[in-house]
This record gives C-alpha cells, structure tokens and sequence, in this order.
C-alpha cells in the first residue's frame, strides 16, 4: 500500500482553506463575458470549470501544475529497473501522483505504488464473461466503456454513499475507487485487444514486480518475458514499445478541463455518479472523430495518403494537392487544429523527439517521415485555406504512427491507449471535486428563439 492517501492528506488543509477564501471572498467576481456567441459557439473561451492538476495556454501548450512536458520528464519518476536509462520515459503512475497531489513523488514512493497497482490489477470474473459475449465488430472504444462502467459493482464509494456518510469523507472513498479503476486497465485493455483481433487468445500477464504501462504492453502481448510477443518484437523493440506507452499515457492523462472528456467526467460525477461511470461517460466524448478518436483517423489519414502519392512522402507538390483535395470535399485534415491551442502541440512535439531519439529504428519509417513533411507543409495549406484557427498539428498527429511502427496496426485500438491514459487527469480531479464538494454541475439553457428576440 502506498502513502498517496497521506501525502494527499497532507495538501488537503491548505487547499481546503484557500478553496473556502475564493468561495467565501470572491464568488460574485465576475471572471469573463457570457455572449450569444459562446453559448451558440461550444463555450468557447468561457472560463467555467475548476480545474487544477493542468493548464494549457494557447501558445505554451499544456503544463502541469506549471510544470512543462520537459520539466516533467525530468522530474517524474521512471521504472525502478530503468530509472538512471535516459532513454527510459517518466511513467504514468507518477504523472497520476503528481496530478493529484501537486507533490512530485519519490522513486520509493512509485516503486510501491506501481506495485499496488499491479496487485489490484486483476479483471472481475463478471467483466471478462460480458466482454467475451460482445460482438468483435463493436468498436473497442465502446467496449472499454463497457467494461469501466460496469465496474461501478467494485464501487466502495457507490456502496458507503448508500449506507450514509459524511460529505467530508466522500474523497476517500472516490479515491479508492479511481486507484480500482486505473490498476485494471491493463487488464482492461488488453482483454478487449485480444477478444477483438486474436479471438480471446491470453496475451500476457499482469507482472507483480512491473509498471502500469509494462503491464499494459504484456496485456497485448507486446512484451517478450511474460507475454506471446505476438509482434515478434526484438528485445529493444519491445522495451521501445513500453516506453511508447509510458510517455504516451503520461502526456495523454490531462490536458486541462474544458475538453470533452475530462468535462464529462466532471459533469456526470457532480451529480454523485461514482467514479467507473463518470470516467466511463469520458471515453464516451473521447470517442469522438473530433477528440481522441482523431488518433486513429491520423493514421488512416497518413496511410492513405501515403498511397494517393504512390510513396513520393517527400513530394511537396503532391502532399500540397492531396490536402486542398481534402479540403475542398469539406473534410478535415485529421491532427491539426485545436479548440484551444495556437501553435504545434508539445505533446506532439515529444511523440516526434521520441522517434528522432530512435533514429536507426525509424531510419526507414516513411509514415514518420510523411508526419513530419507534413507538419512542415499543411499550417500553410491550412492557413490559406483560412478557416481554422490553428494550423497546426496536434497531438494526435504523431503518436498513431509511432504506436504502428512496433505492430499496433489496428487503427481502430489506438484511442483505447489514450482512453487508458485519459483517466488520470479527469479522475484526480473528480478527487478534488468531492474535497471540496463542489454541488451539481447546473448551467442553465435558453432557447434559440429568447436569443433572437435580445
Ligand atoms: N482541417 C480542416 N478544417 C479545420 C481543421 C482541420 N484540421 N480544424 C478546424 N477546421 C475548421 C473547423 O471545421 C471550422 O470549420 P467550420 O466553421 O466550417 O465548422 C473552422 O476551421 C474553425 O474551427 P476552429 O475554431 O479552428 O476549431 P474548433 O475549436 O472548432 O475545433 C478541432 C478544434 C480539434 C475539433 C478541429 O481543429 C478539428 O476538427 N481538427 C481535426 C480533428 C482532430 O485532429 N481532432 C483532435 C483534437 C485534439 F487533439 C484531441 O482532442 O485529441
């Protein structure tokens, strides 16, 4: 058992304090102008939920508790069997730790977590027979919030609410059931991956000594020691592998409030929804084309084209004339632009450096290279184009090519990885929520004809 709940424990007072200064102080403050335009236009722009684990400026991109990608990467603990590796990457378990407690934990400290997670990391019997029973053709998006929310039966919170309990003890029982939930994702995931591509074959093991993400990658069989290798990857390649998902899902686990699946789940856990069905209604929005399910579209989208160039991937002329063609039949071109970003994401950014730190391994990756030739010529195609308000590419850009490269081609999985990662924002958040017991989400509507007669 790790000492997260303590050091959680231990920033709660200050936090509580200053939470209850802002309430008291400052609640008729006015923060910003309501329009017909934001109402109409997706809240663009309107600042309206609390949200403190992440930020993200237009400009900088995201930060965490301030922190940069860099910074966390150089600060964010590593596995214990690879932490003095530079090429290692920081795992999502101290992301999560830091999210939630704003404290940057110790090796010691992720080391007992990992395996905390590890030991809680087994799927219910019950969870394993109704996944078994769905069609393979149901999307893996729908099937992992399937699997999250019939979780709610594990619900120590859903169960302690039922019998009564203070208001001031709910974040305890929340947190338990978000450390539940995140430790069976591994689990989780890879169960769907193989009943949905290698008809229920057991792919790998939850290993008690290794990380979340190691863990994920055994799952799918993507490891060599307790897994099938089923890519038949090299030792270098499967470590390569591992340490995609660990900087993947530590970058993916927030990306401040306002996006569709972090607000989801703050939205449905305001009304006392436990955890597993809040998160679940998050990867409901994060299987959107608009939002994670882009991650799979980008790499349609690059294979595609890949093809409609017949290879040329450094033929600018060619990559020119294929996206006005996407244009003009009025379709997106998948991974660029941003709700609220102005300049190329960082998180993409990283995913590149991750490739570029591998250049022998990816010498010969000509959908890494179109990526990147991409995001040298689509911000002008798009800026003439004029429509969009950023250019650029987003973090959804990269990552799909990369997690394809080491044999997850199966497009349709790629935004399950980013559901797995995306828990770890939004659900210590929600931890939050019920810390400082923040009421029922309730904005109220106004109606089409009522704006028209203003
Ligand atoms: N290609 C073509 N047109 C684009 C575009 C793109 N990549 N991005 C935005 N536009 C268009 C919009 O469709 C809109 O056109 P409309 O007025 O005819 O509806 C116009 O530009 C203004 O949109 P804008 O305000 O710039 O962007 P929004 O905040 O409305 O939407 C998203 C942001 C990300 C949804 C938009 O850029 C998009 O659809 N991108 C492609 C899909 C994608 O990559 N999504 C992943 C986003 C993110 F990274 C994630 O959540 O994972």
């Amino acid at each position: 058992q790790s000492d997260l709940k303590t050091t959680l424990k231990a920033v709660i007072p200050e936090r509580l304090q200053l939470y209850s200064h802002v309430k008291k102080d400052l609640s008729s403050h006015q923060i910003g102008t309501q329009t017909v335009g934001s109402v109409i236009g997706g809240m663009r722009g309107s600042r309206a939920l609390l949200w403190e684990s992440s930020s993200v400026d237009p400009n900088k991109g995201v930060t965490f508790h301030g922190l940069t990608i860099e910074e966390c990467q150089a600060a964010l603990p590593k596995s214990k069997h690879e932490s003095t590796d530079p090429k290692s990457e920081m795992l999502p378990e101290s992301m999560f730790w830091f999210l939630l407690t704003g404290k940057l934990p110790t090796q010691s400290q992720i080391n007992t977590f990992s395996s905390e997670l590890a030991h809680k990391g087994d799927l219910p019997e019950y969870v394993v027979k109704s996944l078994d029973n769905l069609p393979k053709t149901l999307h893996p998006m729908t099937q992992l919030s399937i699997g999250i929310s019939m979780m709610n039966n594990e619900s120590v919170f859903a169960k302690a609410y039922a019998k009564g309990i203070p208001k001031t003890d709910a974040w305890e029982y929340v947190l338990d059931d978000v450390i539940n939930l995140i430790a069976k994702l591994p689990a989780l995931v890879g169960k769907i991956y193989s009943n949905t591509y290698y008809s229920g074959k057991n792919l790998g093991t939850i290993n008690m000594d290794k990380d979340w993400s190691y863990n994920m990658a055994s799952s799918m069989g993507f490891t060599l020691d307790d897994s099938v290798n089923i890519k038949d990857l090299s030792k270098s390649q499967s470590n390569d592998f591992v340490n995609l998902v660990r900087l993947y899902c530590a970058l993916h686990g927030d990306h401040e409030g306002g996006n569709v699946s972090a607000h989801a789940t703050h939205l449905v856990g305001s009304s006392l929804s436990d955890p597993f069905l809040s998160y679940s209604a998050g990867v409901q929005g994060l299987a959107g084309p608009l939002h994670g399910l882009a991650a799979q579209e980008v790499v349609r989208f690059i294979l595609e084209m890949k093809n409609a160039i017949g290879g040329d991937i450094n033929h600018k002329v060619k990559i020119e004339e294929y996206l006005w063609s996407l244009l003009n039949s009025n379709r997106v071109i998948p991974g660029y632009g941003h709700g609220v970003l102005r300049k190329a994401d960082p998180r993409f950014t990283a995913m590149i450096r991750f490739g570029d730190n591998r250049a022998e391994e990816f010498s010969k990756d000509d959908n890494l290279q179109l990526v990147k030739n991409l995001s040298a010529i689509a911000p002008s195609v798009l800026t003439e184009h004029g429509k969009t308000k950023n250019p650029y590419p987003n973090v959804d850009s990269s990552s799909g090519v990369l997690f394809y490269h080491y044999g997850l081609q199966e497009t349709l999985f790629l935004t399950v990885i980013f559901g797995a990662s995306r828990a770890l924002g939004p659900l210590s958040q929600l931890v939050w929520d019920r810390v400082y017991g923040l009421p029922i989400e309730r904005p109220t509507s106004v109606s089409l004809k009522k704006l028209a007669g203003l």
